[in-house]
């Protein structure tokens, strides 16, 4: 999530467009036209996830490929600044004067996207999770967001999650919508479960989609600046700075960053349930063949 300047009212309110649901505090329909209008230049890149699958990893991982590894600048600028949110009121002071190659994140369906990626401008990396991790991630972060709702329950919560009334939507739909355009835009798909097994080969892929090649000294300092043990003491990312209004500092941003969490939550019934309903809902969508085992 990116962190607007100013301190605002939070309500936790929803909104409604096209079928999809959005917190109200932080995104308007404003924004969502900005978003979809967004002139794209050819050599944009735009990190696009369902929340909680790994964006502000993506976002420091595809802000060192981009910079030639420099790590000194991104040690000073917050990753909201670095990447912004396509669909928040700051993205314009942001994006629209700066210099090329810009770096942009969103959380919108493709359908809300800008329609010049879909005419082949570009580069879109998206980055997808373990529906069930995804799950409990966002869960977490629902306790911890002022600008979500707190769930009542994980049962609760599950059943949300699964009837699409989330906010930023259905992670079924947003995978749904972007392979969709897979043969229109230039996009490559990554995994959360991927870049935790193998973060050097992922991030070589990464920057090979982006033209960029990166020496072993490059790809191993990345690599190390990238260690979830490295980005969670990283106040540059892990959002420590973001005013009270917006976060419970109670609870962490950078939480656990592992594989398999929805082991601790889920019920071996609750389970069985997710799992067929996610084999039936993905029908024709299979990416990989891992959407219900235990690593995807
Ligand atoms: S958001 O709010 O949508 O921008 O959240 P997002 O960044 O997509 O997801 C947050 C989860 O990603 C984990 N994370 C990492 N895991 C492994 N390595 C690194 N470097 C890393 N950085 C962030 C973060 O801990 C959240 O997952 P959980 O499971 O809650 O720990």
């Amino acid at each position: 999530m990116g962190s607007p300047a100013d301190e605002v009212n939070i309500t936790d309110a929803i909104m409604e467009v096209d079928g999809c649901l959005f917190p109200a505090d932080i995104i308007s329909r404003e924004g969502l036209a900005y978003t979809k209008n967004f002139p794209v230049r050819e050599d944009d890149v735009f990190n696009v996830t369902y929340p909680k699958s790994g964006t502000t990893w993506m976002q420091e991982i595809l802000s060192l490929i981009m910079n030639d590894v420099d790590i000194s600048k991104v040690e000073s600028v917050p990753n909201w600044n670095r990447a912004p949110w396509l669909e928040l009121a700051t993205a314009p002071g942001y994006l629209d004067g700066r210099e090329s190659p810009r770096l942009a994140t969103t959380h919108v369906y493709a359908t809300f996207a800008p329609t010049q990626i879909m005419q082949g401008k570009g580069k879109v990396v998206y980055v997808y999770r373990n529906p069930k991790d995804t799950l409990i991630s966002f869960y977490h972060f629902h306790n911890m967001a002022k600008f979500l709702s707190t769930p009542e329950s994980f049962e609760s919560f599950v059943s949300d999650f699964m009837n699409e009334k989330l906010s930023f939507g259905s992670w079924f739909e947003h995978i749904k919508t972007w392979m969709d355009v897979r043969d229109k835009a230039n996009i490559i798909f990554i995994a959360y479960e991927d870049l935790r097994k193998d973060l050097a080969g992922s991030v070589t892929r990464i920057a090979t989609f982006l033209g960029k090649k990166l020496d072993a000294e490059k790809l191993k300092a990345l690599v190390d600046h990238c260690s979830f043990s490295s980005m969670k003491n990283n106040n540059m990312v892990n959002y420590s700075e973001v005013p009270r209004t917006y976060f419970d500092r109670g609870q962490k941003f950078m939480r656990k960053g592992t594989v398999g969490d929805w082991k601790t939550m889920f019920t071996v019934a609750m389970n069985e349930e997710f799992d067929a309903f996610v084999r039936e809902k993905m029908k024709g969508y299979e990416l990989d063949d891992g959407w219900t085992s235990d690593t995807k």
